[in-house]
């Protein structure tokens, strides 16, 4: 007779599919202003219960609320607001471009975009990100790349700056603290910790920011940086931006069923936070506080950014067959850019008339930036890069057989 049950394999589901909605009670949100801010120089020991709770600012009135609520001046709410909408029209526009096959393939960030932008801001410059595909805000947000410069990335055209060897998307700017996307999952994490162990060594006073997906942390690279992260103090910001999808995956498969993935830095002995990714002010405050804990040796700081993938994975992917078609409108945290948006007309520092107008400077501005783009080829038109570029940078100066290869296709 047996003694026990059959063993049964546990195989995670999300509670929501299409035509049955999501159960979002798993989030566990604590309410805007009610986590504790405890002092940069807190052990990890110290932030274990901010790894379960939810840290927000802006409350359902668009009021600023609680000890996390930032110094931060109504010129750059107003600049982060601007560069949010700007980064969604963007968004928008590029996916027609794909649907119009001026470009092969693109990635949206809808829904996420307070993340890269208030981040973006709260870092100095000389601060190195080493992004994933999907934090487009930290460029969108500045002045000094332009738009033009990542419409002919994204159309492998003749002025592509990746001179047409990457995916679209997969961007490299080193002037802007932007490290080269690279198409495989997580290899940026560990590269980041080794960038800000390098900046130890040297002594210099700038930290690594690192980004990966709730999916990519299920990668062996994710451990290996928290563990490097943690023996050496490693100054840098580890960031997981759980969307709650990896394509087609819930985040429950990647491990984050009736735990949250800002768990896993304290049990690698690293300070974490989880916090509301759609909360501007939420990532302006946790980002710069993760800074300073960098900036002054105290270490590394991981942050979980719950928020939510509105759109597609990308311009390959349906995500009606797999999710709830109405799954954004009802995901608690709501908006970014709306959230943002009604503290600012609290504040009495914009006005629905102003978000129009703005809105439609935007998109004049993103049309124009395309245009000029396409005067430089788009992948319809075949204004693409010289196969002869095909063979440089392989190595940093051409070997023999590199050389005949070119030759031999006589170009
Ligand atoms: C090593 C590796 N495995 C698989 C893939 C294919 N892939 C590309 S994106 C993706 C999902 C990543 O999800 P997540 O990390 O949650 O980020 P998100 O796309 O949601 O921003 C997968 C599996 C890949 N690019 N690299």
């Amino acid at each position: 007779m047996r003694e026990h049950p059959a063993l049964r394999l546990h195989v995670p589901e999300p509670t929501g599919r299409p035509g049955c909605a999501t159960d979002f009670s798993f989030l566990q949100i604590s309410g805007a202003g009610t986590v504790r801010k405890p002092p940069v120089d807190t052990s990890h020991f110290e932030t274990a219960d901010l790894a379960y709770a939810l840290i927000g600012v802006l409350d359902r009135d668009g009021q600023a609320v609680g000890p996390w609520a930032p110094q931060i001046d109504g010129t750059q709410l107003r600049r982060g607001l601007r560069a949010m909408m700007k980064t969604r029209i963007f968004d928008a526009r590029m996916t027609i471009a794909q649907r119009q096959r001026k470009t092969s393939f693109y990635m949206q960030c809808l829904g996420e975009e307070a993340i890269a932008v208030a981040q973006g801001m709260a870092l100095a410059k000389g601060d190195m990100h080493f992004p994933t595909y999907r934090q487009q805000g930290l460029l969108l947000s500045r002045d000094d790349v332009s738009m033009v410069e990542l419409i002919c990335q994204l159309m492998s055209n003749e002025a592509d700056p990746m001179k047409g060897r990457q995916l679209p998307v997969m961007y490299s700017f080193k002037r802007a603290d932007f490290f080269s996307i690279s198409g495989n999952l997580a290899t940026q994490y560990p590269q980041a910790v080794g960038w800000a162990m390098a900046s130890a060594i040297k002594g210099d006073t700038r930290i690594a920011s690192a980004w990966i997906g709730d999916g990519a942390t299920a990668e062996s690279d994710f451990h290996t940086a928290l563990t490097f992260a943690h023996v050496y103090r490693a100054p840098v910001i580890l960031n997981v931006v759980n969307n709650q999808w990896a394509i087609s995956s819930f985040q429950a498969i990647a491990g984050g069923e009736s735990t949250t993935f800002a768990a896993r830095g304290v049990g690698c002995g690293i300070a974490s936070l989880r916090v509301d990714g759609n909360d501007f002010l939420a990532v302006y405050a946790a980002s710069q506080w993760a800074a300073e804990r960098a900036r002054s040796n105290q270490g590394p700081t991981l942050i979980e950014w719950v928020t939510y993938r509105a759109g597609a994975h990308s311009t390959s992917d349906d995500p009606s067959k797999y999710r709830p078609a109405d799954d954004w409108e009802r995901f608690p945290l709501g908006d970014p850019i709306e959230r943002l948006k009604a503290h600012l007309i609290v504040l009495g520092i914009w006005s629905e008339q102003e978000h129009g107008q703005v809105h439609k400077e935007l998109e004049a501005e993103v049309a124009a930036a395309q245009k000029e783009a396409e005067g430089h080829g788009s992948l319809l038109d075949g204004h693409i890069p010289s196969a002869a570029t095909i063979f440089e940078d392989v190595y940093e100066t051409m070997p023999e057989h590199l050389r005949r290869q070119r030759q031999e296709l006589g170009v």
